[in-house]
């Protein structure tokens, strides 16, 4: 694939010279001028296919965590066990994720406050794994299944799982913070996307869209029926704003394991028949694209999705619990927005 074979040119040079991942001037040549990459190739032979997409920078060696923070079991090799995990938890775990989740929603919403043009995800990624053990909680994604940061920074076409890089964020960019904290034995996963600067109509309405779909899956929550009703919701929103809602990523249980095999698909399927019951704690999370919902993984990293039509994407995500008579949202408190847009 195209994209793959130019990250190749990149990478050979980066091995000839010192460890330099060369990023777009502000003023980008003429189709005919030589590209700004030093490939030496004419700019329209080389990266001007990729003109507005992300690229990647470079990603700094994988940090640590202090020995006093209770550490998840996979944090030391990154392979994750999975054990069977009640999906309706006792109050000793809920009261524990009510923590997590409001550590989880106070780091998500400080790392939102230093978004501007300039700074690079990698601060970013220093930023909220400061904030993480100053609350002597361990940031979840570091080392699961190997990930190499302690938060996914998913920028415009990005869908998720961006890792944190040498990139500076652009005036008009959006970017997806997912933030996940493991303290006491448990999980808190909550995420949004921020504007960068100044940013085009089209990008603002994507985000307040995918913010309302995530609101609108919470408020399908209700004990007794079934979790298809979720998708559902997010659904119907998405397509009265003809946006897609991304299908290769859902939602998941969640607990004393980062993910445990309850299931959340953001779009509708009859066979997502399970009955939610008081107890029962998941996320929702819908990934909103102005384009087409399929996916397409382009870096030579195996862990960043992209949009195969190269269009933005949006995504908010809440951990919820069922209750007796409804929802309640652990990662709410102290977090970027407790409330949906329409009961503020
Ligand atoms: C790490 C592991 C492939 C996260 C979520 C970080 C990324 C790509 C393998 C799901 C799966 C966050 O629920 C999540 N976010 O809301 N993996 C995740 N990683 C990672
Ligand atoms: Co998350
Ligand atoms: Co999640």
């Amino acid at each position: 694939m195209a994209v793959r074979d130019l990250r190749h040119i990149v990478t050979s040079t980066v091995h000839l010279l010192v460890v330099l991942v060369p990023q777009p001037p502000q003023v980008l040549p003429q189709a005919n001028d030589p590209c700004w990459c030093g490939s030496g190739r004419k700019y329209k032979r080389c990266h001007k296919p990729l003109e507005g997409r992300v690229l990647q920078g470079e990603v700094s060696p994988m940090r640590t965590v202090p020995a006093h923070i209770v550490r998840p079991s996979y944090a030391d090799t990154g392979a994750v066990e999975r054990w069977n995990e009640s999906r309706v938890k006792d109050p000793d775990v809920i009261a524990r994720m009510r923590r997590a989740g409001l550590i989880a929603a106070e780091i998500l919403r400080a790392a939102g406050e230093i978004v501007r043009p300039g700074i690079t995800t990698d601060a970013i990624d220093v930023f909220v794994h400061e904030a993480t053990i100053e609350r002597n909680a361990y940031p979840s994604p570091l080392n699961y299944h190997g990930y190499p940061k302690s938060v996914c920074t998913s920028v415009n076409e990005v869908i998720c799982h961006g890792i944190p890089d040498s990139r500076q964020l652009q005036d008009g960019d959006i970017v997806n913070l997912d933030v996940t904290a493991y303290i006491d034995g448990v999980h808190g996963d909550t995420n949004a996307t921020f504007l960068v600067g100044d940013v085009d109509p089209a990008s603002r309405q994507l985000v307040q869209v995918a913010e309302e779909c995530m609101w609108h899956g919470i408020e399908a929550v209700r004990p007794g029926r079934p979790i298809s009703d979720i998708g559902k919701a997010i659904e119907t929103h998405a397509k009265k704003h003809r946006m897609g809602v991304v299908r290769a990523f859902i939602g998941h249980g969640i607990g004393e394991q980062f993910h445990t095999d309850v299931q959340v698909l953001h779009y509708y399927d009859e066979r997502a028949s399970m009955v939610m019951r008081p107890g029962m704690t998941f996320t929702i999370e819908p990934m909103i694209t102005l384009g087409t919902w399929q996916h397409k993984m382009v870096f030579d990293d195996d862990w960043t999705a992209v949009t195969a039509d190269g269009k933005r994407t949006a995504q908010f995500e809440h951990t919820v619990l069922v209750t007796d008579d409804g929802v309640d949202v652990l990662t709410a408190p102290g977090g970027v927005s407790a409330l949906a847009p329409w009961r503020r």
